[in-house]
């Protein structure tokens, strides 16, 4: 089955690679507001969660960068006096110095990207939301943080009153994201948050109007984001964190929000938004439950 998905890093990568271990002709377009440059990279958290996941190569307790990781940079940079707030794996460092290299010769990222799954053996696609700058700035209390200055630096302690995507007024979507909306049997809308990880991407010209009948998995369980701060910033924002205000919040887009078992008592508030509910476990603990729950989304 031909199926696009859009997604953010952690939750949205196990979800990605639980639809290709299902079989799914799988096109994943990533977010890069996160992305930004540090240290002199070029560096797109979203897309290295999504290919290290596909290739197999993914830290799955940390939830980003790779497994069986070395800090041996990392160690000799904090003892230059350089910045160490961000860890670079020094695998992980090989990434981000192919991918900042091939930009500034003037490669576009999806080209970059695609190269990368290509040498990783990953038949997948991971398209970028875009290949123009997108950068995703927080508004808190204390004024705007860049993403990565308020998701790792602050450890996203500030209290958040907004969102902007500087630059999604121009940008584009990358070439094949559209096409792969366009024909996919099935859209996914992984279980990312939906304030800094897709509606990034839906910022972007031409996604809001490809997406249409999605299927969502939600990112909230129990009240609580599995991981991030989804749920810290629904009660900033004066939402209450819920499966049914995930519904709302995609009102338009998807048909579909798959619920964990957890909150089956929402399952009625979900269905008054429009939004049809499918009850099952949602927790990914390892790649078997990625690719059963994938299985329940292909047949959703
Ligand atoms: N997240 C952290 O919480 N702390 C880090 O030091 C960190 C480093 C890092 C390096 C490479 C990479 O690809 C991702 C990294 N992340 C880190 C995750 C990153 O902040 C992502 O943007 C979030 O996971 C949101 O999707």
């Amino acid at each position: 089955m031909k199926v696009a998905a859009l997604s953010g890093g952690v939750g949205g990568a196990k979800l990605a690679e639980g639809l290709a271990r299902a079989g799914a002709e799988l096109t994943v377009i990533a977010n890069t507001g996160d992305d930004f440059e540090h240290l002199g990279l070029s560096i797109s958290p979203d897309i290295d969660s999504l290919v290290y996941a596909l290739a197999g190569l993914a830290d799955r307790e940390r939830g980003w960068g790779r497994a069986d990781e070395s800090w041996s940079f990392m160690a000799a940079l904090g003892a230059l006096g350089g910045e160490t707030w961000f860890n670079l794996g020094d695998a992980d460092l090989a990434m981000h110095v192919i991918r900042s290299q091939r930009l500034a010769a003037g490669e576009p990222l999806s080209a970059v990207t695609a190269a990368i799954l290509h040498r990783l053996g990953v038949a997948a696609k991971v398209v970028p939301a875009t290949d123009q700058r997108l950068r995703t700035l927080v508004e808190t209390e204390t004024g705007p943080l860049a993403f990565q200055h308020y998701f790792v630096r602050e450890r996203t302690a500030p209290r958040v009153t907004g969102f902007t995507f500087e630059g999604a007024g121009t940008a584009r979507p990358a070439p094949g994201a559209l096409e792969a909306l366009r024909e996919a049997e099935r859209i996914v809308i992984c279980p990312s948050n939906p304030y800094i990880s897709i509606d990034p991407i839906l910022a972007v010209a031409g996604y809001r109007d490809a997406v249409r009948d999605a299927v969502c998995v939600s990112p909230i369980i129990g009240g609580k984001a599995v991981k991030g701060p989804a749920a810290k910033m629904m009660e900033e924002l004066g939402l209450k964190p819920s499966s049914a205000a995930v519904a709302r919040h995609y009102r338009g887009l998807i048909r579909t929000l798959v619920i964990d078992e957890a909150d089956a008592h929402e399952a009625a508030a979900v269905e008054a938004e429009g939004v049809r509910a499918v009850v099952v476990p949602t927790l990914m603990a390892g790649p078997e439950d990625a690719e059963r729950l994938a299985r329940i989304v292909l047949e959703a």
